[in-house]
């Protein structure tokens, strides 16, 4: 089909035939799933012209190209954002009303490529629409998981884990590239042997190799033509065919070539800041990032035949050390295949990788046994051995008898492989996700890499991509916000500011806030047709959505309402501001006090929405598989947005800016970009309660927090804390909250009671959730700070986040795929 103007009969006519071709079925007797692929072979079609056009300009102008290298993409669905992104979402939903369809009962049949955890993840999903739509030339390199992130579903309010088959039906949007197919070797030996000019070859052998076969995936750009790849690996045996020869005397390798192959891409680790430390978590990392080095390099030396340039070409950002192994293994193609020596292949490598660090939680840092690693990579492993070799002689020269610093930095120590010492000595960038987080990088815990490497470390706060969570997800919202600013806040999200005046426009407010109601119609009738439960629409959503875990505090919420709950009993005829707690999350399958977490939310949802006592004044909700489609519906609904980490844990948070973007107030921490934030906002459009940052460093540091004085002086809180074993919301079983009751009290159970310092921070907590419902209730005010809160969202833009990544990391070339190339695809 060709570009420009969207032809709507051409459009329907494609339907037809697609699924004319795929089902041999006339648009009257195909169900909702096929019309989904028949409409997304057509979508398909017009970004192909795009995607082919983009790929001359890439050979015509030979830009630089960023290597994007993550474990997880966790795209959302596809349909509806590549509409809005070729600027033909209201056609079609328009084309496609003509001939009875609708676009959203469509939309809804596509499963959600769910390829990531959370933020991590979905972070990465963002950055390739932004590199798209500012026009840079970008891969996303990845793994094509057969089986995303778990489904949730509640059981007896338990999350039950359901296997995520979201290529059941077939991906339209994917394409299989088996012509870019690259081998891949683990295990065996390494060979020395001298090559004629006296040098050493370095030969692995006996090995076993699995075939990396890419999928890509086109990631649009807004209105631009620019098209982007998604390159997601998926793997097969090499020998396969020789199976059938039982005489073969490599039978025995041969089938366990094959189980490799089926092992390696089949499934997601479900963890979030968390490591696995699992043999096929290391696999996984060396093969997708084994074959996206081959694939750039063949890239590369197609059209360059000095090595030496790479890094005015290409460059590889690391999100995160999973995939760090990329370091080492364009070492061992420098040393071993182009024949250069380490020292130049080092001052390749070292201009060529970069490294994003996510979190500074102890669990997530990743630390390979030397063992696995060794036995696993042996080539790979000799590299990082000698750079660990050449590192320690720098940092003994650097500080000399300073044994310290050795253990504290070298790459292997302890029989470990430490994958950040290794990211942070060959990259040439270092960066936190946010301002708060880069600081206390540079000032705790990588404080000594920071003072032999102040040049590398610098701060990219994290962004949103607008076109998914305000057009897509709050259509309401963009519409009105574009009725008075106009459209540029598309792709200039700092437009938004134009909105400031209207904030305190009677007028203006009114349709806000009646847009922020029909919201929380749309999300109530959700959760009625999901969850059974009927909200009230005018009682005030507080959200917290997000991965489950400690830090994250959603217990601390759960407490508060039990608390509330309490207050209400004592006192029925108190004045009472109804309030639904909304919560959204999956915990890791492996971690019980976050499972745990999710059935006392649920135990007391249970108790609290049937007490007919409180006449429905709490309503507590868990919505049942939280993930990237029903987000965008719950941001836009929201009325307070809950970021409530312990300050200092939360690296930045992204779904803080996405509520702040719909126009929810936030209540939270001085943590992650919560702080920035509150700086564009200002205090008093935002609710900040709890300690410090630098209280929660102290506190860790000197040993010194001791809940139980909280618990045994507070009554109030020892009555909740009672509660969670007492059989108040587990009348049937009421040891079932122990663990959570000693996670706060016991140190026996945990290494410190209330790591987390939930009972310490629960008296402000209390007072920021006064305040708030206090606010609420001035109805004016509440909808000058909503408006506020949109207004001063656009330094979350993703686009922001990519155009400094771009500046002062990647130095990339602007792109422009003219409509002129389109048209003659
Ligand atoms: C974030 C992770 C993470 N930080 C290990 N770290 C994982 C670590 O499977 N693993 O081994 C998976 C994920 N995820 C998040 O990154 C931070 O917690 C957020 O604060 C941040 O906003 C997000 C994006 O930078």
């Amino acid at each position: 089909m060709k570009s420009g103007v969207f032809d709507k009969k051409a459009f329907i006519q494609s339907v037809r035939d697609n699924l004319k071709n795929l089902y041999r079925k006339t648009l009257e007797e195909a169900d909702q799933q096929e019309i989904f692929q028949a409409v997304s072979f057509a979508v398909k079609d017009v970004i192909n012209d795009r995607w082919l056009a983009t790929q001359q300009v890439f050979d015509k102008e030979d830009p630089k190209i960023v290597y994007y290298m993550s474990m997880e993409f966790l795209m959302g669905r596809a349909l509806g954002n590549n509409l809005i992104n070729l600027k033909e979402y209201k056609e079609v939903r328009e084309a496609l009303d003509e001939i009875g369809l609708n676009l959203d009962v469509i939309e809804d049949q596509e499963p959600d490529p769910a390829l990531g955890n959370g933020g991590l993840g979905r972070l990465a999903a963002c950055f390739m629409d932004s590199l798209s739509t500012l026009g840079y030339a970008a891969y996303g390199c990845g793994i094509r998981y057969r089986y995303g992130m778990f489904k949730q579903k509640i059981q007896d309010g338990f999350q039950v884990e359901v296997p995520d088959n979201w290529l059941k039906n077939g991906y339209p949007f994917e394409l299989h590239r088996p012509e870019y197919t690259y081998e891949i070797k683990f295990g065996g030996h390494v060979r020395t042997e001298s090559r004629e000019d006296g040098s050493l070859r370095f030969v692995q052998e006996d090995y076993q190799s699995v075939l990396a076969i890419p999928y890509d995936m086109p990631v649009v750009g807004y209105g631009n033509n620019v098209v982007n790849t998604l390159m997601i690996w998926d793997a097969a045996a090499k020998d396969y065919f020789e199976l059938d020869s039982f005489d073969k005397g490599d039978y025995q390798k041969a089938v366990e070539q094959q189980n490799l192959a089926r092992n390696l891409v089949e499934v997601l680790y479900p963890n979030d800041n968390h490591v696995a430390g699992k043999e096929l978590r290391l696999k996984q990392q060396y093969f997708f990032v084994s074959a996206s080095v081959q694939r750039a390099l063949a890239r590369y030396k197609k059209n360059h035949d000095d090595i030496r340039r790479l890094p005015e070409k290409v460059t590889f950002q690391l999100n995160d050390t999973h995939p760090t192994v990329t370091v080492a293994e364009l070492m061992r193609i420098l040393v071993d295949e182009e024949g250069l020596g380490w020292d130049e292949a080092w001052e390749i490598t070292t201009k060529t990788c970069a490294y994003t660090n996510h979190t500074i939680m102890a669990e997530a840092l990743e630390k390979w046994p030397i063992e696995i690693f060794q036995r696993l990579l042996p080539r790979i492993y000799q590299i990082v051995d000698e750079i660990n070799r050449r590192f320690v002689l720098q940092i003994q020269e650097r500080y000399p008898g300073d044994d310290g610093k050795v253990a504290r930095m070298a790459i292997l120590y302890d029989g470990q492989v430490k994958m950040a010492h290794l990211a942070i000595v060959a990259g040439y960038s270092v960066n936190g996700v946010a301002r708060l987080h880069t600081e206390i990088l540079k000032n705790e815990q990588l404080h000594d890499f920071y003072e032999m490497f102040p040049e590398k470390f610098n701060n990219k706060t994290n962004g949103i991509t607008q076109r998914r969570f305000l057009m897509h997800g709050n259509p309401l919202l963009a519409d009105w916000v574009t009725k008075h600013i106009g459209d540029g806040w598309i792709t200039e999200l700092m437009q938004l500011a134009r909105l400031v005046p209207y904030a305190s426009d009677a007028k203006a407010q009114k349709e806000f806030m009646e847009i922020k109601r029909r919201n929380k119609v749309r999300l109530a009738e959700y959760i009625k047709e999901h969850n059974g439960i009927e909200v009230d629409p005018d009682s005030i959503f507080d959200v917290q959505v997000k991965r489950l875990h400690e830090y994250k505090r959603q217990f601390l919420n759960i407490l508060h309402v039990m608390y509330l709950y309490n207050e209400l009993k004592a006192n029925p005829q108190m004045d009472f501001y109804p309030r639904t707690f909304i919560f959204g999350a999956k915990a890791a399958a492996g971690y019980r006090n976050a499972k745990l977490t999710i059935k006392l939310i649920n135990s007391v949802a249970d108790v609290i929405n049937n007490d007919a006592d409180i006449k429905g004044k709490i309503k507590v909700v868990f919505i049942e598989d939280y993930r990237v489609s029903n987000a965008e519906w719950i941001f836009a609904a929201a009325d307070v947005s809950e970021q409530i980490s312990t300050a200092s844990k939360e690296a930045s948070g992204t779904g803080n800016m996405k509520f702040m973007l719909n126009g929810a107030l936030t209540l939270g921490t001085m943590d992650g970009a919560n702080v920035e934030m509150a700086e564009e906002v200002g205090m008093e459009n935002i609710f900040i309660f709890g300690m410090s940052s630098e209280e929660v460093i102290a506190h860790e540091r000197n040993r010194d927090y001791d809940p139980m004085q909280i618990y045994n002086s507070d009554e109030g809180i020892r009555k909740v804390v009672n509660q969670l074993v007492d059989g108040t919301f587990s009348p049937n079983d009421p040891g079932l909250f122990r663990d959570l009751y000693n996670s706060l009290l016991n140190t026996q159970c945990t290494q410190y009671a209330d790591t987390y310092f939930i009972l310490k921070d629960f008296r402000s907590y209390v007072d920021a959730q006064k305040r708030i419902v206090e606010y609420y209730q001035d109805k004016q005010a509440w909808a000058k700070s909503a408006i506020l809160n949109t207004a001063h969202a656009g330094k979350f833009s993703s686009d922001r986040t990519i155009q400094e990544y771009v500046d002062e990391i990647w130095h990339l070339d602007h792109i422009t795929v003219p409509d002129a190339l389109v048209a003659k695809m």
